[in-house]
């Protein structure tokens, strides 16, 4: 949830308060465009969710609009609605079931269809669904959706796979939409502060949990160390059947982002602004070097690998 919070925060300081930024969420029905939205709006907000007919539906937050259309099929009048929307929009994002292969030619169709009414915005298309065994190969559905054509056109693009259901990439990608959307103004902080950190098997079994800073704001933080060990225990347990997965939590002002990988399940506590997708990305390339050390029976220490690799992410006392 927290990179929704940081586009707001980033914002306000770049853009006029008032200015309004709206994303629009296309894909055939049962793309699993709702299931997304809700999955990145978890919980922390009270969405104003005003349904304008069976399949648009509106979520606001604050200076954000999130309009979710399901596309193939529609009547004209319902059509010029939508193009209206999509032509307005600051952002799209394409979803796209990789395992529907009755309607492939259908989602070819209309996502080039969409895209004829908006040719500046910013593109994000998400080949979701790919937890599923019948998932086609990524590379078939660049070919399919020609995504070389996309990418030689003045558009930003970025094309990737994802899961609703997993999480897995999800908010990496989304991270490189509101990257787009924030581009007029410089990212400030391209670094996290990290306030503590889990190491897991995937069996549940937990090998190591820490916590950076004094003895003082150790003590001041043992509480959120002990509430995301519980996190991380529940995601393990949703999770069991899935090899790869990932999450991100808000708790009061801070997040725990976890990440799932094979054998072992790895979790950070970073600050509420800080960009989650460098927590991700640190905690991925962390799980290579465990893993490895895991195959070779060495030893592993969480918490040192983490200050060698990412000293600038350590959180210092102020
Ligand atoms: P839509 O809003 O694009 O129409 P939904 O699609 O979000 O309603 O999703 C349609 C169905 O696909 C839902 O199942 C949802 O749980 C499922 N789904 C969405 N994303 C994923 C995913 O990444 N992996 C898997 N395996 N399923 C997903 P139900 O059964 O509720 O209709
Ligand atoms: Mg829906």
């Amino acid at each position: 949830m927290s990179f929704l919070s940081r586009i707001l925060k980033k914002q306000y300081s770049g853009f006029d308060s008032k200015s309004k930024r709206s994303i629009a969420i296309i894909g055939l029905d049962g793309a699993g465009k709702t299931t997304i939205i809700n999955r990145l709006l978890k919980s922390e907000f009270n969405l104003v969710r005003p349904t304008f007919g069976i399949n648009i539906e509106i979520y606001k937050y604050r200076s954000l609009e999130f309009i979710v259309y399901d596309i193939g099929g529609q009547t004209p009048l319902r059509e010029s609605l939508w193009n209206k929307f999509v032509a307005s929009a600051d952002g799209i994002v394409f979803v796209f079931d990789s395992a529907d292969k009755k309607r492939f030619k259908l989602a070819v169709q209309e996502f080039y269809n969409t895209l004829t009414y908006n040719e500046k915005a910013p593109l994000l298309f998400l080949a979701n669904k790919i937890d599923l065994k019948e998932a086609v190969d990524f590379n078939k559905i660049r070919s399919l959706f020609n995504f070389n054509k996309l990418i030689r056109e003045q558009r930003k693009c970025e094309f990737t796979q994802c899961s609703a259901l997993t999480g897995e990439q999800l908010f990496e990608s989304w991270d490189w939409l509101t990257h787009q959307l924030l581009s007029k103004k410089e990212i400030s902080s391209m670094n996290v502060k990290i306030l503590g950190g889990y190491l897991y098997l995937s069996s549940g079994d937990m090998l190591e949990e820490f916590l950076c800073g004094t003895p003082k704001t150790q003590s001041k933080h043992f509480p959120l160390l002990k509430e995301g060990n519980y996190e991380i225990q529940r995601f393990i347990k949703q999770m069991k059947n899935y090899q790869k997965a990932e999450t991100l939590l808000q708790t009061g002002n801070k997040q725990l982002i976890i990440v799932k990988e094979d054998e072992l399940v790895l979790g950070l506590i970073i600050q509420s602004d800080d960009p989650a997708a460098r927590a991700i990305r640190i905690l991925k390339n962390l799980h290579k070097k465990v893993a490895k050390k895991l195959a070779n029976k060495e030893k592993i220490n969480f918490q040192e690998f983490i200050q060698s690799d990412y000293p600038i992410d350590i959180y210092l006392e102020e």
